[in-house]
């Protein structure tokens, strides 16, 4: 099994309901063997814990926060207010406004404290965007990274090689029958 590396991102969500979501931000990582922790904190339920957490995770080794929350979501917001790290803010879906809420209040941080946004539910393309900006000083990462573009392309080739095929046998059918 490959080395995972010593850096670190840490995974911060409001709540243990948020888990389904932010394990996707696992999952990419772990693509690329990039090591992680997983934490429950709340900027409202628990300010105490996230200001300590956000105070210390240079220290323990994080490179970047993933923070997912949903709602009035300024768990990833508060984060960022408190540490020097990029943070990456993912919205969760949940009733009765679906995101829109979590989304909003995690996007539009005010000048000078910035949070990365991804889509609702997004925590997959979170976890990507993290591995990307740990690709820029590692060179083992960066080349996981190019391979897994070129999966992606080689499946979108893959994808277009049988729907030709199959508009082909359509076509080929259709003649037959009208003959
Ligand atoms: C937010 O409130 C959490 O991030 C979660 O998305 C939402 C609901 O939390 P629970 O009531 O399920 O604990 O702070």
């Amino acid at each position: 099994m490959p080395e995972k590396s010593s850096v670190k991102v840490g995974i911060v969500m409001g709540s243990d309901s948020d888990l389904p979501i932010m394990n996707k931000c696992a999952e990419a990582l772990e693509l690329f063997d990039v090591n992680y922790e997983m934490v429950v904190s709340s900027a409202h339920r628990h300010p105490e814990k996230t200001a300590r957490y956000a105070k210390g995770a240079e220290e323990a080794g994080m490179k970047i926060i993933i923070a997912g929350a949903g709602g009035a979501a300024h768990l990833p917001g508060v984060l960022a207010s408190m540490t020097l790290l990029p943070v990456i803010g993912v919205p969760i879906a949940i009733e009765p406004m679906h995101g829109v809420d979590s989304l909003y209040s995690i996007v539009q941080m005010p000048q000078g404290i910035p949070v990365a946004t991804v889509s609702v539910n997004g925590a997959f393309n979170a976890g990507l965007l993290a591995v990307e900006i740990l690709a820029l000083s590692d060179s083992e990462i960066r080349e996981k990274l190019n391979n897994y573009r070129q999966e992606l392309a080689a499946k979108v080739e893959e994808k277009d090689r049988q729907l030709r095929e199959k508009t082909a046998q359509n076509k080929r059918s259709d003649e037959g029958a009208s003959k």
